[in-house]
């Protein structure tokens, strides 16, 4: 049995393992720690981070190498190399949209945390979501799914965007989208995609 451990709310990182799993009809256990817990259990994770991912004994860390073994297991990566780097690129782009806002959400005073903000609206959320739609218009044919076949990278783009678009990011417009025509159509097909939404995990998600 695979056992998924992450803190105890919902974040892309532990989302797209879960419903990558799910999708498959992978069953997987999920261990929530509470932040306060954190420090003292820290250190029994081999990169010091979350998520972490138990298997036979053995204890798995890293989003990205998570994600491609969870995606595998239900037929969500690709055998062909080209759409692998697909999905892998989108990935990393998530990846690094949350390293470009972290500093605004992990900043507690509340001037510098704005000012943290406006910075990143300002260079970097019209910057990445411009790079996620060139490539979704570069790779894919059909402009519903990243490698015209529903995959790992539909998960977390439609995950990453669900994020950006809750409202719940202080100063970014939920509507923001509206400027990327072919990301709304995507995210709006994604959002209708039966065999993701029927997902208990996509449920809890969007509760
Ligand atoms: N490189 C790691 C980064 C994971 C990460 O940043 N996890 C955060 C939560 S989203 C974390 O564990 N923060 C607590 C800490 O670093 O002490 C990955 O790809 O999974």
């Amino acid at each position: 049995m695979i056992k998924l451990t992450y803190f105890n709310f919902n974040f892309w990182r532990i989302d797209i393992l879960r419903l990558s799993l799910s999708y498959g009809k992978i069953p997987y256990e999920l261990n929530q720690i509470k932040r306060e817990e954190w420090l003292k259990k820290k250190k029994l994770f081999p990169f010091g981070q979350l998520p972490v991912m138990d298997l036979d004994g053995m204890l798995y860390g890293h989003t990205h190498s998570l994600a491609i073994f969870c995606a595998n297991k239900s037929n969500l990566y690709d055998t062909n190399e080209k759409n692998a780097l697909i999905i892998n690129q989108v990935l990393d782009w998530a990846n690094d949209i949350t390293i470009k806002i972290a500093p605004s959400i992990r900043e507690k005073n509340p001037e510098k945390a704005k000012k943290k903000r406006e910075f990143f609206i300002k260079n970097d959320l019209n910057t990445w979501f411009y790079f996620l739609e060139n490539l979704l218009k570069k790779a894919s044919k059909n402009e519903n799914f990243f490698t015209d076949r529903f995959s790992l990278a539909d998960i977390i783009a439609w995950r990453v965007i669900y994020w950006f678009k809750s409202g719940k990011l202080d100063l970014i417009n939920p509507n923001f989208i509206d400027d990327y025509t072919v990301l709304k159509n995507y995210f709006e097909n994604l959002v209708n995609y039966k065999p993701l939404t029927k997902l208990k995990e996509y449920s809890e998600i969007i509760s």
